[in-house]
């Protein structure tokens, strides 16, 4: 199981960033940030295992060596491609909305934010 992990009193664990968050929201009495529609979650459950795991993978490739922790210079180079498209894809999907899904806050924006925060406080520039 890869961090983070959420260990419950009684041993149990949960992993998936998404899993753990979604667990933490549905006890926090927070369902709705979840999805109010069969629709709405439809969207939150796809796009949060993309940010997990598509998303997870490239933002790896820039945060890791960030810290010193491997990489090389051509995963770095592609990392940043990937970013700069992606980015700009993100932009688009935002334009006129408030919020990722439905426009309130919602899962999405947390993991999505969780992403951002370090890739843009330590690997990208304001441009
Ligand atoms: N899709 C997973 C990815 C988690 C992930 O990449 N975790 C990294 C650290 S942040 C990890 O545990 N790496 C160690 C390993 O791969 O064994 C999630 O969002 O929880």
């Amino acid at each position: 199981m890869k961090f983070p992990i959420l260990e419950l009193e009684d041993g149990r664990m949960v992993g998936q960033v998404e899993v753990v968050m979604a667990y933490i929201l549905k006890m926090g009495g927070k369902q709705d940030m979840l999805g109010s529609t069969a629709w709405e979650t439809a969207q939150i459950n796809h796009w949060s295992s993309y940010i997990s795991n598509t998303v997870n993978e490239h933002y790896m490739g820039l945060i890791m060596p960030t810290f010193g922790m491997g990489g090389s210079k051509d995963k770095w180079e592609a990392t940043l491609t990937w970013f700069s498209k992606e980015l700009v894809a993100w932009e688009a999907h935002l334009a006129g909305h408030s919020h990722w899904v439905g426009n309130k806050m919602t899962l999405v924006d947390i993991i999505l934010w969780r992403v951002c925060l370090p890739l843009f406080n330590f690997v990208m520039g304001p441009e």
